[in-house]
């Protein structure tokens, strides 16, 4: 906290369900910023968490990966790391990150940006997994919440934008993947 006051907390997110509400609350600190995507899947939750929670095989629905080793950790266990290779075309190379939590109970996974060759630092993610009701059929909410550091010669809103592309492509993927 600063002059004793709290942190200022990333505002809470319209549409991410109340039960994971203070899972996708940050603390904000001065040059960052945040953002949360909710996004619809047309499948029993516990298939999507099936992929959701793979920390060592990202590029399970993530597009934007080449390939992901675990260098520490067996990926379910807190503190476990993994080193991802980008695709090219993005200005990124490669990507170090920890697992912060992996809770399958409430079906919450967070992970941190280590650090690696692109700008996105200070980066921590959290997603949960929740069953919805529908009147024909099984239906699933993803909810993914972030923080970053606003990368210097960047805006806010820049930065947000380009992270939300991200996870919307990677949350579309996903959808693909358990309805195939
Ligand atoms: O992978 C995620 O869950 C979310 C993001 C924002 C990943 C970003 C990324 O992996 C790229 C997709 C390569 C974009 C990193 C670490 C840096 C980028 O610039």
């Amino acid at each position: 906290t600063t002059n004793g006051k709290a942190a200022p907390a990333c505002p809470g997110h319209a549409g991410v369900p109340d039960e994971a509400a203070q899972h996708h609350e940050h603390p904000l600190a001065a040059g960052q910023c945040c953002s949360a995507i909710v996004h619809e899947i047309a499948a029993p939750v516990d298939e999507v968490w099936a992929l959701v929670r793979r920390f060592d095989q990202p590029q399970a629905y993530k597009s934007f990966i080449k390939n992901c080793q675990l260098v520490d950790g067996d990926g379910a266990t807190v503190g476990s790391v993994r080193e991802l290779v980008v695709v090219s075309g993005l200005p990124a190379d490669n990507s170090r990150e920890r697992l912060e939590i992996l809770d399958d109970e409430r079906r919450v996974i967070s992970f941190r940006i280590l650090g690696g060759e692109h700008r996105l630092s200070n980066y921590r993610s959290v997603t949960t997994v929740h069953e919805a009701a529908a009147p024909d059929g099984p239906f699933t909410l993803v909810a993914e919440s972030y923080v970053v550091d606003v990368p210097s010669g960047n805006t806010a809103e820049e930065t947000c934008i380009f992270i939300n592309t991200i996870i919307q492509a990677n949350l579309q993927n996903l959808a693909r993947k358990v309805l195939r």
